[in-house]
């Protein structure tokens, strides 16, 4: 290299490095593509890789626990690990395995990308990240894994309040977690516990355009301190398998947000799709009302639809409970559940009553049990909804309601779906859902879930697709 070149080499750009791993490898080699290292754990270990540099696993089947013994930094940028086309990645004991094992897990470390592998058959998770920064896990198949597929979550402490906040910034990204909890057998079953997709104790998060199906418990879930993040253009499908059959589980949201023992604020719900789960739909609540709040939530543009068994789970498509504030419902289309919409502050002990809640622009409709249910609420706004005929009221039951706001919502036979039985939800020409929306609406839904703009015609259609 010359002198006039000098100062390109010092920046990042040109420092980066490429590593191999290979089936055919030797841990003793220097990880060329000629020499390629063995093992991934190797690698991710080695001390010539650094910030910036890429570890490429060649195509092949790796029975290993992978642990990240490194951080990128944000001067020189991420490490990524990436599956050099089909890679997949074993337990080396799917049966053994601690609570927080993941086959790639990582503590106290930060700006890894980890990209492209299939993870399968683990005695927990698949990816465990704690107390972990700047991570990005994108592309990746976690197939039955024995308890999460994706889990970002503390490394020691679960004492609650703000100590738990121990992870921040955090993508989440086209993941498919597929078979989730497969180990879990139910209540008082110590295998397979937490969720498919969970984000514990995390500041800054994105968890996007992931697909879920096949779980036996909760599917995406943020809970525990989580805030200032988003879950959106997610598929949520077949979670909570277990729910109704021995062992007493009925739970089991598809979308969960849960405060549980920390303050829990600003997160955005939106574009998914979330259909045919056991139990409920989305779900905003706090399962530990006497440590953190949750506030500050929008749930908007969702299609939620078919979720629930009636007679055996309250199969609520949206569900607020106590100890829950700040909360904007709108511009959802929630249809062909057991019920569409539950807001329920009764049980607030150690918490508060349900409060500052707004309803409005949403389709709830064809629900096999009821529309839902609205009880113990203070300051609830609920306006410009269309619901079907099938049931006298937009909702039943309603005790405790203060200050309750109630307008425009309008009752209707048939909302003039394209295919109603096809589960295509968008409007037909004749719809009534067209143009009778409200213009009140956040900034945030200003675009309808295809990305149009939501003012098309006369005005503001109600559901998640403008026509
Ligand atoms: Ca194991
Ligand atoms: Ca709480
Ligand atoms: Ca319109």
């Amino acid at each position: 290299m010359n002198g006039a070149s000098s100062l390109s080499i010092a920046s990042p750009a040109n420092n980066k490095s490429a590593y191999y791993v290979s089936t055919n490898g030797s841990d003793d080699n220097p990880g060329t593509s000629s020499k390629p290292w063995k093992t991934i754990n190797h690698a991710v270990n080695e001390d010539i890789v650094k910030a910036g540099d890429t570890i490429l696993v060649q195509p092949g089947t790796y029975t290993e626990l992978i642990t990240l013994g490194k951080s990128g930094n944000s001067e020189s940028g991420h490490i990524t690990l990436k599956a050099n086309g089909n890679v997949t990645l074993r337990d080396p004991d799917p049966i053994n395995g601690g609570f927080r094992e993941g086959v790639i897990q990582s503590a106290g470390k930060g700006y890894w990308d980890i990209e492209g592998f299939r993870i399968e058959n683990t005695s927990w998770a698949g990816i465990s990240l704690r107390d972990a920064n700047n991570m990005i896990v994108q592309n990746n198949h976690t197939y039955q894994t024995g308890a999460s597929g994706i889990i970002v979550m503390p490394e020691t402490y679960y004492g609650g309040g703000e100590a738990e906040i121990t992870s921040k910034n955090i993508k989440v990204l086209n993941n498919t977690v597929e078979r989730a909890n497969w180990r879990w057998q139910g209540n008082g079953d110590e295998n397979g516990t937490q969720e498919a997709l969970s984000i514990w104790g995390v500041d800054g998060f994105e968890v996007a355009n992931n697909t879920l199906k096949e779980g036996k418990r909760e599917g995406i879930d943020a809970k525990t301190g989580s805030r200032n993040g988003s879950i959106h253009g997610n598929t949520v499908t077949g979670q909570a398998l277990v729910s109704g059959k021995p062992g007493g589980y009925h739970g089991g949201p598809a979308i969960y947000l849960d405060g549980n023992r920390a303050d829990m604020f600003n997160i955005d719900v939106y574009d998914n799709v979330v259909f045919n789960n056991t139990a409920d739909g989305i779900v905003i609540a706090d399962e530990v009302r006497s440590q953190g709040d949750v506030s500050d939530i929008r749930v908007y543009n969702n299609v939620v639809y078919g979720n629930g068994i009636q007679g055996v789970n309250g199969g609520q498509g949206i569900a607020v409970g106590s100890n829950v504030s700040d909360v904007e419902i709108v511009n959802n289309t929630v249809a062909k559940n057991v019920q569409a919409i539950v807001i329920d502050g009764t049980d607030n002990l150690g918490g508060y009553k349900t409060r500052d809640i707004l309803v409005r622009n949403n389709i709830f409709t064809d629900s096999k049990y009821r529309n839902g249910s609205i009880e113990d609420v203070d300051n609830l706004t609920i306006d410009h909804n269309l619901f079907s005929d099938k049931f006298e009221k937009l909702y039943d039951g309603g005790s405790g309601l203060g200050n309750l706001k109630a307008s425009d919502n309008t009752k209707i036979g048939s909302v003039g779906f394209v295919s109603l039985d096809g589960n295509n939800f968008h409007l037909t020409s004749g719809s009534k859902a067209i143009d009778i929306g409200s213009p009140g609406i956040g900034q945030y839904a200003q675009i309808d879930k295809d990305g149009k703009p939501r003012n098309q015609g006369a005005g503001v259609d109600i559901g998640a697709y403008e026509y």
